[in-house]
């Protein structure tokens, strides 16, 4: 039984398309739309949404919740990242770092797990990185143009393939953590 990923990021999707095929899990799409709570932990936004979308689909499902949070901005936006980039998008934040040495930031991921009348399960990932001088690449979504990870080259998560992204980002990791736990448990279940 294919399984399924609550989200109405079709780029999310895709990233995580790429891991699932490497472990052999056929992923299923579901654009199921369920309401964020406000919260500083993404863990705290991301339970009850999972909890909501497995009520609505009255199936197993998994969701994720990220946001960018940078350290001269304590944390901002964090988990107000949607609304923070479908306002400011990369140009504001880039003006509001304008003149600023310390440029640390960190992308985070929760990914929850939940089946009908059961408690989630939630995984977390991050990486850490600095907000580059200015955008680019074409690559990825959201902050990605204005985001290079202190693991890699130089380069910002836009100007990355998939695969690359997929080698550090937080989404993978906190994917990678969750697909380990499912597979493990479908095991012992038979
Ligand atoms: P869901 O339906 O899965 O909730 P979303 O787009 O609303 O999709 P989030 O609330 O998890 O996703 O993420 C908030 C925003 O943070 C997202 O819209 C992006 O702008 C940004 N973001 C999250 N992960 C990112 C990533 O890997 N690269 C770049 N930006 C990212």
């Amino acid at each position: 039984m294919a399984l399924i990923f609550a989200t109405g990021n079709r780029h999310k999707f895709e990233e995580v398309s790429e891991l699932a095929a490497r472990h052999g899990i056929e992923l299923e799409h579901r654009d199921t739309s369920y309401i964020e709570i406000q919260a500083d932990e993404l863990e705290q936004v991301v339970r009850p949404g999972v909890q909501q979308a497995c009520a609505l689909l009255r199936q197993p499902c998994f969701a994720e919740d990220a946001g960018l949070f940078i350290e001269i901005l304590r944390g901002f936006p964090g988990p107000y990242s949607n609304f923070v980039f479908r306002t400011l998008g990369n140009r504001g934040l880039l003006k509001l770092m304008t003149g600023e040495n310390d440029r640390r930031a960190e992308f985070r991921s929760a990914v929850g797990y939940c089946e009908p009348g059961e408690r989630p399960e939630v995984y977390t990932g991050k990486v850490e990185g600095t907000i580059a001088l200015e955008a680019k690449g074409t690559q990825g979504f959201g902050f990605d143009p204005i985001f290079v990870p202190s693991e890699g080259d130089g380069r910002t998560f836009a100007e990355m393939s998939t695969s690359e992204k997929n080698r550090f980002s937080h989404r993978a990791r906190a994917i990678e953590a969750f697909f380990r736990w499912y597979k493990q448990r479908q095991k012992v279940r038979g």
